[in-house]
């Protein structure tokens, strides 16, 4: 096995992950910065097939007109030279100062008017590069103190916001669907649509719900303490796994980004396990980073690591999926009638009738242990 990615695996990067500097809340950058050109055959190097931008990582949100399209072409053009695409792109709504209290949920009218207005420049650019899926990420739509907002009235900006950018999409007839991304906490003290659960709840209320879904990362489903997996699976099952952010993160730590099966490669297992059995799609994105004592050689070792780590799980997962002993253990749990049990007045009356031996019910062995085993053995190699 060569475990070498392919554009078919649809592996991802945004110039903000391999572009990331290294700074910390404690230390100044340790790397210098790259233009987005150079990133761009950063990524063609180590074998991606996309990359991802916020607006400002790819024009200074100073920047003029004359020097955006200047700034567009060129990164056009290393595209071109590459065969890199572009499936998704964001806005930055958190870095300047004017969102230090949110975008869209701000108690400021003139800010959340200004969101708008960037978001929808970032969209033009966004498609304007091929980009077909439109993260929101609401890294500052929160509080430090619950004195300061209303969390019933940030609700209802967030929709009255989600709602114009529907309709402005539409309007504009561009192919382009949104996928929020939750996060429990981080820059915020606290962040609203905290989870996977809270973002698929609020998107049954707004206008266009068929052109929302999510984008899930690893390491905020875990910092909430979280399985990803199920959140994952919800939003699959619902039809709203529009993107997927990949990375990794040690329990109760801050939002660390590791690179992709770092911490926790048996869970890292089942995600991908679960994404290629349902046959998801989307982009495999890697919202991660290089660690802080690397430089853009570690950078690349981070990247390539990210995939590779993706593609050995991928392929323990096709093992698992045809290890005769793990089929055998699956055929005996799920044995029985698996099919649901339809309402009508006559079986509801017959199952109130039936009689239930629940001692031995419950008595059943149900080889959970051997089948665990059997999985850490597929995955240490031994099998
Ligand atoms: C930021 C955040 C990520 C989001 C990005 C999209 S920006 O790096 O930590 O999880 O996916 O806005
Ligand atoms: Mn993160
Ligand atoms: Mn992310």
């Amino acid at each position: 096995m060569s475990y070498t990615p392919s554009p078919a695996d649809k592996f991802t990067f945004g110039l903000w992950t391999v572009g990331n500097l290294g700074r910390d809340p404690f230390g100044e950058p340790v790397r210098r910065p790259l233009t987005p050109v150079e990133l761009v055959h950063l990524l063609a190097e180590v074998g991606a097939y996309g990359v991802n931008f916020h607006d400002n990582d790819l024009v200074p949100i100073d920047a003029t007109p004359a020097e955006r399209e200047q700034i567009v072409r060129d990164f056009k053009a290393a595209l071109r030279e590459t065969g890199l695409v572009v499936p998704m792109a964001t806005t930055n709504l958190f870095s300047d100062p004017a969102f230090k209290d949110g975008a869209f949920t701000s108690n400021d009218p003139a800010v959340r008017a200004y969101a708008l207005h960037k978001t929808m420049r970032a969209i033009d650019l966004g498609v304007e590069c091929g980009a077909t899926t439109y993260v929101f990420w609401g890294g500052r739509e929160g509080v430090e103190t619950d004195a300061a907002k209303d969390p019933v009235e940030a609700s209802k900006r967030f929709r009255e916001a989600l709602n114009f950018l529907c309709a402005y999409v539409r309007d504009q007839g561009y192919d382009l669907r949104f996928a929020l991304e939750p996060k429990p906490n981080e820059p915020r003290g606290d962040i609203y649509l905290a989870t996977v659960g809270h973002a698929l709840a609020f998107i049954t209320t707004l206008d266009h719900p068929e052109m929302v879904g999510l984008n899930p990362e690893v390491a905020h489903e875990q910092m909430a303490g979280l399985n990803f997996l199920h959140g994952v699976a919800q939003a699959w099952e619902m039809g709203k796994l529009f993107h997927i952010d990949l990375n990794d993160q040690a329990p109760g730590r801050y939002d660390q980004d590791f690179r992709f099966g770092a911490v926790n490669p048996k869970s890292a297992f089942f995600l991908v396990k679960f994404l290629e059995d349902v046959g998801y799609q989307g982009s495999r994105h890697f919202d991660a980073h290089a660690y802080r004592t690397e430089s853009y050689e570690g950078v690349k070792a981070f990247a390539r690591g990210c995939m590779r780590t993706y593609l050995i799980l991928k392929e323990k997962a096709r093992q698992w999926n045809a290890d005769p002993e793990i089929q055998a253990l699956l055929a005996e749990i799920n044995a029985g009638d698996q099919s649901p049990i339809a309402y009508s007045p006559a079986t509801a009356a017959a199952l109130k009738e039936r009689s239930f031996d629940r001692h031995a019910l419950g008595a059943r062995n149900l080889a959970y242990e051997r089948l665990d085993q059997l999985t850490v053995e597929v995955l240490l190699g031994v099998r």
